[in-house]
């Protein structure tokens, strides 16, 4: 038995993610949580809403709440629609807790404390009217690219450019548009990640199972331009971790907070703490996964992300944990992702296009879209979503091949031999075949999921289910039981079992139908095939079933075109 920590990029609190979101991070991580539980290992799975910065301040200025109200409310929405999705984290925190503040404060007075933090003064806009110094986002002008109005401090919508603040024509505050502008001195804080180039490099180097996309945008960064730039880790914001040394002031940075990239990887390490809070745990428990000197040398900790959160993961936040020279645990394995588009162009929050997390769940059960979204993980290149082939896969993978699996193999028992398992005479040639196959590709599905190979071990899946479908029609127990009732009853019992076996193989991409085909077959057997042979014989002659209902039913044209018009404009 293992100790497996999995974090997943934890979700901005602005708003409801779609679909394109959840397949880069969250979904694959509950995926290899449940794949990891189910082989008997110790699994700790966090997740946490990322609370902080100006598009949570714009956000819930929007709403009219309270940015703490606002956080409050939307955490909730987010953990019902992870739910929803059946996402099995142990703990799903929030970025904006006590224990974050606490921790972020102490690793920012370790970085100090070791000459990893540098105060740099410089010039930013100050708004008289608004009293307050106005981050980026929060200044908006001409472009002077384009000439487009409303470009932001940031960067201009409409070309697209990179600009500073100060690039803008007739700059004003985007809270209350005032033109009264003054360029002051303020002090900010870098983390020197310049300092550690050498050290993260080494780091890197050593990381030889890693996927492609993972180190070529860490070496990106490294090596490009100038190399490793350190960067700001603190803004003029109200809304964050205030800015102090461990649990000293900070002198000088009064008023300030951190940049939200800055605590939001923390997160990850006080989740951990807050779940141990939750269950009335001590210390110990969470520092046994974190903490090499406490317990977690042996744990492997993986992490699952979208393309444009490796920076940070790879670079950032690793130099954050070497930097406070403290024994925390770095990461063993990262695996990232590219994009999904969504029929025929990208998913966007900001343009409210493409499928939600809660649009979808209001037309169809999460594991239709489990299945289609892992099945289709942007793992290699981008990927697309298109109701065309969500509904063709939705039909032929889970109604046609598993569901209908299910249904005839139960159907067909009940109508001869009544709701239980069947006697029957020994098993042929056939079935030592279909049990070799079981045998191949079960330990295929395994290499695949260990290594995160989430396509193929999809692949391999459905090839798990065709091969029962397959037996079935060429053992045709429904011919064979007129002639010879004890060679159909052998044919049938052994589909019973492939069924729960199917159950068990299944739980981690579709855990609902998994579920409902166990609670169908009156059994709570869930230990993983070692052997092929014992796990085709868990349900005995005798043993009494119910026949479910249709696990999964097909999509129709008219319905597809349905949806395909509802979501095909934006959303508002
Ligand atoms: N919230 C960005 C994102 O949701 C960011 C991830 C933080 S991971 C520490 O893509
Ligand atoms: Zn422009």
């Amino acid at each position: 038995m293992a100790r497996i920590l999995i974090t997943s990029a934890i979700p901005y609190i602005n708003g409801i993610k779609h679909l394109g979101n959840l397949v880069g991070s969250q979904l694959p991580a509950d995926l290899y949580a449940r794949y990891m539980r189910a082989r008997g290992n110790e699994v700790m799975f966090i997740c946490a809403t990322d609370e902080h910065g100006t598009p949570a301040e714009l956000a819930a200025a929007k709403t009219g709440e309270p940015v703490e109200v606002y956080c409050a409310r939307m955490h909730g929405v987010q953990a019902e629609l992870a739910k929803g999705f059946r996402l099995s984290f142990d703990h799903f925190g929030r970025s904006s807790s006590a224990r974050n503040h606490k921790l972020t404060q102490h690793f920012a007075g370790k970085l100090a404390e070791n000459g990893f933090i540098a105060e740099v003064t410089e010039k930013q806009f100050y708004s008289v009217a608004d009293g307050r110094f106005l981050p980026d986002r929060y200044i908006e002008g001409t472009c002077p690219n384009c000439g487009y109005e409303k470009a932001r401090g940031d960067q201009c919508e409409h070309c697209t450019k990179q600009l500073d603040p100060t690039d803008l024509i007739e700059p004003r505050s985007a809270i209350s548009g005032s033109t009264d502008l003054e360029l002051r001195e303020t002090k900010h804080l870098y983390l020197r990640q310049s300092a550690l180039k050498g050290e993260l490099e080494a780091w890197i180097d050593s990381k030889t199972d890693w996927p492609i996309l993972t180190t070529s945008i860490a070496k990106k960064w490294l090596h490009e331009g100038e190399g490793l730039q350190d960067r700001g880790i603190t803004r003029d914001l109200k809304w964050g971790v205030p800015v102090r040394k461990g649990e000293e002031d900070w002198p000088g940075m009064e008023g300030k907070v951190f940049y939200v990239w800055f605590d939001a990887p923390i997160e990850y390490i006080a989740a951990t703490a807050e779940w141990a809070d939750a269950h009335g745990h001590s210390d110990s428990e969470w520092e046994r996964w974190w903490r090499t000197d406490k317990g977690a040398e042996d744990v492997r900790y993986v992490q699952f992300m979208g393309k444009d959160n490796v920076p940070f993961h790879t670079l950032s936040f690793p130099a954050t944990i070497m930097g406070s020279r403290e024994p925390w645990k770095l990461v063993d394995y990262i695996k990232s992702f590219n994009y999904l588009n969504y029929d025929g162009g990208q998913f966007s929050t900001s343009q409210g296009r493409g499928v939600f997390m809660d649009q979808a769940l209001s037309i169809l059960p999460s594991d239709y879209w489990r299945w289609w979204l892992l099945s289709h993980a942007p793992e290699n290149s981008d990927s697309e979503f298109t109701w065309e082939n969500f509904q063709a896969a939705v039909n032929k993978d889970l109604a046609d091949v598993l569901g209908n699996f299910v249904s005839r193999v139960t159907k067909f028992c009940r109508s001869k031999f009544g709701e239980v398992v069947p006697e029957g005479d020994q098993l042929g040639e056939r079935e030592a075949l279909l049990m070799e196959e079981l045998r191949t590709r079960i330990r295929a599905y395994e290499d695949h999921m260990a290594a995160m190979e989430i396509r193929k071990a999809a692949g391999e899946l459905r090839a798990i289910w065709v091969a029962g479908n397959e037996y079935l029609q060429a053992a045709a127990p429904w011919t064979v039981v007129k002639e010879n009732p004890a060679a159909a009853a052998a044919i049938v019992r052994l589909s019973l079992n492939l069924i729960r076996l199917y159950a068990v193989l299944s739980e981690p991409f579709i855990p609902d139908a998994s579920a409902a085909m166990l609670a169908a077959l009156g059994t709570e057997e869930r230990s993983w095939p070692e052997e092929i042979q014992v796990a085709l014989n868990v349900l005995p002659p005798g043993h009494a079933f119910t026949t479910p209902d249709v696990l999964f039913r097909k999509i129709a044209d008219e319905e597809r075109e349905e949806w395909q018009k509802k979501f095909a404009g934006v959303r508002t």
